[in-house]
């Protein structure tokens, strides 16, 4: 059951992106073999820990299918992939104290913090609309960027002891990381199902009103009645869908998201030159252009 996901098919863009990191930091500093071997166990631990964040999620969501496969809870059964989640969390943190650094500790501890936090915020939602962009931003942070900005800040510290680029790495994985989610939420409305390998339309059909919804809204102000029941009345999912696709929703989140890229290519322009630097930079691009 562990195994299940690890097996290459995933995206591992947060690994990337933490390689990518380590290794345009140390360009700033002289490193040992060990660090670089301690800022690859970050690599790893960003992917366990995500891959744990998602059989656990897929419970908490009832799914069926993701990366174009059965999930741990469809084919096992949810007692079973709650325990599986565990497991690779708890092998995470065991990779993590073998690492032997408490400030690394505690940066990467934070996260999985935020990572709770996060759902708990997608759980709730705000009457206020003015509070609602605010909540979900929030919310994009502590469930996707979290993980991204705190595993490039340990990489920085483990490989450089100038706290300019412990802040440069952070902000640059803080920002892309909102960048990817926000694009996540908009293939989620233009992309199918075969290419995201799981099903579209999946957040309206969780209740869950993203960035298309919300700048369709002000365009829409009928569409408040379905974000406070949470799309549950019957056709309510295709009538929010629709008023989405008549809007600038997607195009106005896509625009947010080419914003937040722009600060990331700004921070991590800051570093010395390197073809990491450099790949970085491309990575943003990447960001915006992807379609699973
Ligand atoms: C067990 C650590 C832990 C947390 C429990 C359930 C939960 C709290 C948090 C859910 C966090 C979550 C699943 C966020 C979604 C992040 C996201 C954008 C997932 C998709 O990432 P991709 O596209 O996936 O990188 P691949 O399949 O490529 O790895």
């Amino acid at each position: 059951m562990c195994d299940y996901y690890f097996d290459g098919k995933g995206k591992a863009f947060r690994p990337m992106i933490v390689v990518l990191m380590a290794r345009a930091c140390n360009i700033h500093h002289n490193n040992s073999r060990e660090v670089q071997a301690s800022q690859r166990s970050v690599a790893i631990i960003a992917e366990m820990i995500h891959t744990a964040s998602l059989v656990h999620d897929d419970v908490i969501d009832d799914a069926n299918s993701r990366r174009g496969k059965m999930t741990v809870n469809q084919i096992w059964g949810e007692r079973k992939a709650v325990l599986a989640g565990d497991f690779i969390l708890s092998a995470a943190s065991v990779a993590l104290a073998r690492i032997g650094n408490t400030t690394i500790i505690s940066v990467l501890s934070q996260v999985i913090e935020d990572l709770v936090r996060g759902e708990f915020l997608q759980l709730g939602s705000k009457e206020n609309e003015n509070e609602r962009f605010a909540h979900y931003l929030e919310k994009t942070f502590k469930k996707t960027a979290s993980l991204i900005a705190n595993s490039c800040k340990a990489v920085s510290i483990l490989g450089c002891p100038d706290p300019e680029v412990h802040e440069i790495a952070y902000q640059y994985g803080k920002n892309v990381g909102i960048a990817f989610q926000l694009i996540d939420d908009v293939l989620d409305f233009t992309s199918c199902a075969d290419q995201l390998g799981k099903p579209a339309a999946a957040d309206l059909k969780l209740g869950l009103a993203t960035g298309p919804v919300l700048f369709a809204c002000q365009q829409f102000p009928e569409m408040n009645a379905m974000i406070m029941r949470r799309f549950s009345l019957p056709g309510d999912v295709e009538r929010a869908q629709q008023y989405v696709l008549q809007s600038d929703g997607v195009q106005q989140t896509t625009y947010l998201a080419q914003r937040y890229c722009h600060e990331a290519m700004k921070e991590i322009s800051k570093l010395r030159p390197s073809p990491e630097r450099d790949a970085l930079i491309q990575l943003t691009e990447t960001v915006l252009t992807r379609d699973k």
